[in-house]
């Protein structure tokens, strides 16, 4: 907003032509939305604490997490708000990619919302049907997808890390990878936040990613330079991958252990959506499961597990998703979270490489 309501003045003020920058309003955005979520995060959380949305802790989880019982929950609002604030002040609003990254962000945050009030709220612990879910999930996730596909500029080739002859064109299946990675994404978020900090961390680190994604891949010289694909408009995704970063550190801040908030599903979901969208967007779909990989090892643990479990009627990790695993073993929270940081740094270094190693 203030780059189109500030900038045209700088005819005459020229000082204001510093809102033209991407990588200004960017930096603004993470300040911005670290600040939001320092101001209301207390006031939030009082707020759910008064209305009661306490997280209710089942009782075959692992036994380190029966005190966590009654810690508010839905602190997603925060980084929602966060985001959603800070995006809107510091993005050019005349930018259709900006406006379809806050389509998906805020539909994935109803649905959450929905379930966790269903759960917090109702003390309905099945919460929002799966099927229900899912199938919420894939509608935003195909709008989403849609209104990339019928954009002029849009393409459907792959860019494969590392490989850079390697380009296959999905054409229409464009449409249903793109809700895969999405849905996909958001789910994969969901499932990793079960420790204190652990989802806030990887996420960060995924946000940073993608903001050198988002700028390079609008860039048209960095982009020829690199020989990845050039999206003109794309770079202003940078700013939203800043409100994201911002609003997450100050998420932090509180749901560091031990946490005095959790995000719930209303963080969760938005969140996964929100990232699964950019790298879409930006046409470095296959680079989030690197970048991202904790959200996958995650994901895969589950699946193994439930696999496993159902043909052969044993578990392959003690308990999934797999940091529950470690939690067993008797590693404390905070070293399984830091470790699991630790990697998910090291995956995003390794994807940025990407860009340069093709
Ligand atoms: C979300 N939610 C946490 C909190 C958070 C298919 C199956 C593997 C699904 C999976 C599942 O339900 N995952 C979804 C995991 C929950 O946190 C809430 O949920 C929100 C995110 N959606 O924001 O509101 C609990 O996680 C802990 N927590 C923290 N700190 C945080 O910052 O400590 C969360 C955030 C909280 C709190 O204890 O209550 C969750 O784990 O439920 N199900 C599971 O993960 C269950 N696994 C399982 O059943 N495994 C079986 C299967 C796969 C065969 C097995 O391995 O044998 C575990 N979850 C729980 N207890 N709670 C196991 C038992």
């Amino acid at each position: 907003m203030f780059y189109n309501l500030i900038y045209p003045l700088h005819e005459s003020y020229s000082f204001l032509n510093v809102f033209r920058y991407i990588t200004f309003r960017t930096i603004y955005a993470i300040v911005t939305a670290l600040l939001m979520s320092f101001l209301i995060g207390p006031k939030v959380t009082e707020i759910l604490r008064g209305l009661q949305v306490g997280q209710m802790i089942r009782a075959d989880g692992p036994e380190s997490h029966q005190h966590k019982s009654g810690t508010p929950t839905m602190g997603g609002l925060l980084i929602l708000i966060a985001i959603l604030v800070s995006t809107l002040l510091w993005a050019d609003m005349t930018n259709g990619y900006i406006w379809l990254v806050l389509f998906a962000t805020t539909g994935f945050g109803l649905i959450g919302f929905w379930d966790d009030y269903l759960k917090c709220v109702r003390k309905d612990p099945k919460g929002l049907l799966a099927r229900y879910k899912f199938g919420l999930q894939i509608t935003i996730a195909l709008i989403t997808a849609l209104g990339l596909y019928s954009s002029s500029a849009y393409s459907t080739v792959l860019s494969v890390p590392f490989f850079k002859d390697i380009q296959p064109d999905l054409g229409i299946l464009y449409i249903p990878f793109a809700i895969l990675v999405i849905v996909g994404a958001s789910n994969a978020v969901n499932l990793t936040d079960g420790l204190d900090g652990l989802a806030i961390g990887p996420i960060m680190v995924t946000a940073v990613a993608y903001m050198i994604v988002a700028y390079v891949t609008g860039h048209s010289n960095f982009s020829d330079y690199l020989l990845i694909p050039n999206i003109k408009g794309a770079g202003e995704l940078a700013v939203f991958c800043g409100a994201i970063l911002g609003a997450s550190l100050g998420f932090l801040w509180f749901n560091t252990y031990p946490a005095t908030i959790f995000m719930g599903d209303i963080g969760s979901l938005p969140l996964g959506g929100a990232l699964g969208t950019v790298a879409v967007i930006t046409k470095h779909e296959l680079l989030l499961a690197l970048v991202g990989g904790i959200f996958v090892v995650e994901a895969l643990s589950v699946i193994f597990q439930v696999a496993s479990f159902k043909s052969r009627g044993k578990r392959v990790f003690l308990m999934a998703p797999i940091h529950h695993h470690f939690e067993l073993k008797g590693w404390k929270e905070p070293k399984i979270v830091v470790r699991f940081w630790i990697i998910a740094i090291i995956l995003g270094l390794v994807g940025l490489s990407t860009l340069k190693l093709r």
